[in-house]
């Protein structure tokens, strides 16, 4: 599926405990410009329903587990993000479903942009619409 892929990032183990560094343009394709995650979701919740047309992001379920669904205009995939280190990479025109959440689940999330609304395609139809143009 185009724009999008798991990246395995190094997992510094000592008798200390693990450390993960995700550095911009080395470890992730992009420079971060905005960090934020999601917590306490409620079971049976799903989150997302959208596509992005320009932002690149990389979701790390930094502890429990979620599962992210990602579809274009083709095909879907389903990834389980339960290993804090490994990163789900979406770009641009993927439109993407956070669900089975579990209760302890935070999942942080890098990108490449500030937040702007006007990137968001919210309506199905739309990024239908709008991705055929393109893919
Ligand atoms: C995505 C998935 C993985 C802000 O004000 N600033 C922000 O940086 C973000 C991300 C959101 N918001 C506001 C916009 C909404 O009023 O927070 C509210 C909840 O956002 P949203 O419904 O878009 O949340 P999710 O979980 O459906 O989607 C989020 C990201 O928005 C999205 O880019 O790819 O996580």
């Amino acid at each position: 599926m185009y724009n999008c892929g798991l990246f395995k990032f190094i997992d510094i183990t000592d008798k200390y405990g693990h450390l993960t560094p995700i550095e911009g343009k080395i470890d992730i394709p992009f420079d971060i410009k905005r960090v934020y995650y999601i917590t306490k979701v409620e079971k049976d919740t799903t989150r997302g329903y959208h596509a992005h047309r320009k932002l690149h992001q990389v979701l790390v379920c930094v502890k429990g587990s979620v599962k992210i669904k990602m579809a274009n205009t083709k095909e879907e995939k389903i990834y389980t993000l339960d290993n804090s280190s490994v990163g789900l990479y979406i770009g641009p025109y993927i439109w993407r479903e956070m669900f089975d959440f579990s209760e302890d689940a935070v999942l942080l999330v890098l990108a490449s942009e500030h937040y702007d609304e006007s990137d968001y395609i919210r309506n199905i139809d739309f990024y239908m619409e709008e991705a055929k143009k393109r893919f």
